[in-house]
């Protein structure tokens, strides 16, 4: 033991002054100049990256005319949960307009071999109860959730209120009829009292700016947009179509964890490019038993879903229901959440972590048997500074003779050319190149939903929010009447996102219906209470904001460089559970307080 290191409850030795050095050296490798700068969307010469292979590229229909109550825009979670929640309401006067061939949002993208999720599926489908289903297995494969979203749609009779394969390009309040004028790629003029934009987080696919990128002469696709005419196979793998082919794939995130596996069983040869090495955790992914499922009792889904989000959100709950991968890394590090023992101190909880994260990089030498693969593979960073992974099979992909890890040691994919992949001055030829590279996350909100919304005075969204959001509770906006916008930024962020999201669906449908009994034409947040939610955010998240700042870059600390509007994007430093329960009160008022209301008849 050297002089520094401290003996751990599971007696691993740690050196945290020299991993606090080695966490900033691989931190500082990974650090560019042009952060964000460095991706590029999806337009121009790249635009044909964000084809819909699951569409009907002959799809048309007439443009249509109509006024309605309720415009939803997007058909993933979100748009389900407002638009179901309306439906139990009673609100027949419904538009959902979803970009995709059917609802699904994030689950009918991301179909790649291997996508599931990586939270428990009993808490993370949402209605359970309500439909009377219970998923296969505790993390489901996409085409589960998928086909889940499609059951909530008709079990909500939203099929007939949806516009698929379209496009909303602009949101325009109409002060004279008080209400907004929406129109879309297909020409539609749709007029809404009410619009609830529910476009998805983590939802506009993103390519790294990598030189000569657009030079590849081989095949290339990212893998929210799988090509499986090309591949062969589906989301179980078995892809034959590379059975003779050489693959390449940037990113080893959460998409990259799951279909390199499939990719080393099918490809003739796989090169996988690592830039930062992710933590790779135990999955133990089991069917569904079916003791468990006659152990449930009314409202089991809440309340093991608040167990969750109370345990991973930073609060105290007396048992741990869920049990798995997610909750052990906040037993190991911060054992008080779920035992209750004393508050540790910031050193014992720093010790906790980094002995935590040993634990993963002891895995990795326990699965990989190449030591200097094992050796690439280990991360050296703060746990919760890039989102865990979750793996059985991802490691033991590099004991395959096919499978070569190239690790860029930080610095990323040097060039692309026509041929293949460049890294430290060696050119790797492949046939496809697949680019698991991520999503844009809380930039620039008009941008990634692909609309412009203008709001009272013929002021832009854009510009209101040129700094970052602005809102109230993190779903509406002073300046934009009778417009919500679904979202983390400025709301509480879990790690179950659709938890939020129902919380969110639950609180906006609520505004909407009171609106509707009580004859007010138009509602939005006071000047005086958005100001005060925006710093209630911003002064709250200083500390999140000096530990991400410490972190490793990714979407999570905005590539290393945040600046004042990625400050907004900040969550309620509170916690999500606090988040619920401010909703809940705030609900529970009839004056629905910080809102200014203009009831029907009055002059605008
Ligand atoms: P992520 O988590 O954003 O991962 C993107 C990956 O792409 C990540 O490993 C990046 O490395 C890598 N990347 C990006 N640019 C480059 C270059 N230039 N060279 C090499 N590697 C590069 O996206 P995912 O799709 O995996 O996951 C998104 C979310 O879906 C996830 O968080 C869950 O919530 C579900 P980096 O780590 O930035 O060094």
């Amino acid at each position: 033991m050297t002089s520094t290191s401290k003996p751990t409850p599971i007696d691993i030795d740690i050196d945290v002054a020299a991993l606090n050095r080695k966490y900033a050296e691989e931190r500082d490798k990974r650090k560019r100049s042009d952060a964000m700068g460095q991706y590029q969307a999806l337009e121009g010469k790249f635009a044909a990256f964000g084809h819909d292979p699951h569409a009907d590229p002959q799809f048309k229909r007439d443009a249509i005319i109509e006024d309605i109550d309720v415009l939803i825009i997007g058909g993933g979670f979100g748009g389900l949960l407002t638009g179901g929640r309306l439906r139990e309401k009673g609100v027949q006067s419904l538009r959902i307009i979803e970009k995709g061939a059917d609802f699904g949002g994030t689950w009918y993208w991301n179909r790649y071999p291997g996508a599931a999720c990586d939270v428990e599926s009993y808490i993370y489908l949402p209605m359970l109860e309500e439909l009377g289903y219970l998923p296969s297995q505790r993390y489901p494969k996409a085409a589960e959730i998928y086909a889940h979203c499609q059951k909530l749609a008709q079990r909500f009779e939203l099929y007939p209120a949806a516009f698929f394969q379209t496009q909303v390009q602009r949101v325009e309040w109409d002060e004279s009829r008080q209400r907004w004028r929406v129109g879309t790629d297909r020409e539609d003029m749709i007029s809404a009292r009410y619009v609830v934009s529910c476009t998805g987080l983590l939802s506009t696919p993103k390519l790294p700016g990598i030189p000569g990128i657009e030079t590849f002469a081989g095949h290339a696709f990212h893998t929210s947009r799988w090509d499986y005419a090309y591949t062969g196979g589906n989301g179980d793998g078995n892809l034959t179509g590379l059975a003779d082919k050489v693959v390449g794939i940037i990113g080893t995130g959460s998409t990259g964890i799951q279909t390199i596996p499939h990719l080393a069983s099918s490809a003739k040869h796989l090169y996988v490019f690592q830039r930062t090495p992710s933590s790779v955790d135990v999955r133990n992914n089991a069917p569904t038993d079916p003791e468990f499922s006659k152990s449930l009792k009314p409202g089991w889904q809440r309340e093991r879903r608040d167990n969750f989000t109370t345990i991973v959100g930073g609060g105290y709950a007396p048992v741990d229901m869920v049990q798995d991968s997610w909750t052990d890394i906040i037993r190991s590090v911060v054992p008080r959440l779920v035992d209750g023992t004393p508050m540790m101190d910031p050193d014992a909880v720093k010790l906790a972590e980094m002995t935590k994260m040993e634990l993963t990089r002891r895995r990795v030498d326990a699965i990989v048997k190449d030591k200097a693969v094992a050796e690439a593979l280990k991360p050296y960073f703060n746990y919760f500074c890039k989102r865990p992974c979750f793996h059985d099979e991802y490691l033991d992909a590099y004991n395959r003779p096919n499978v070569d890890l190239i690790d860029t040691k930080g610095n990323g994919v040097e060039r692309i050319t026509p041929r293949g992949v460049v890294v430290a001055g060696q050119e790797y030829p492949l046939d496809c190149l697949i680019f698991a590279t991520g999503f844009d996350f809380l930039t620039d909100y008009s941008r990634e939903a692909g609309m412009q919304v203008i709001g009272t005075g013929g002021q832009t969204l854009s510009k209101h929010w040129e700094e970052g959001p602005r809102t109230l509770y993190g779903f509406m906006t002073h300046g934009f009447p009778n417009f919500f916008t679904m979202s983390i930024a400025q709301a509480g962020a879990a790690v179950n996102y659709v938890h939020m999201a129902d919380e969110q669906a639950k609180t906006i449908v609520h505004v909407i219906t009171e609106c509707m009994k009580k004859g007010v034409a138009t509602i939005q947040p006071t000047e005086q209470a958005e100001n005060e939610w925006v710093e209630t955010i911003v002064s709250g998240a200083k500390g999140r904001r000096a530990f991400l700042e410490a972190c490793t870059p990714g979407y999570y600390n905005y590539e290393g460089k945040r600046e004042r509007a990625a400050a907004l994007n900040d969550f309620y430093a509170a916690g999500p559970m606090a988040y619920v329960q401010l909703l809940d009160d705030w609900r529970a008022n009839p004056d629905l307080p910080g809102l200014e209301k203009r009831f029907a008849g009055t002059d605008p």
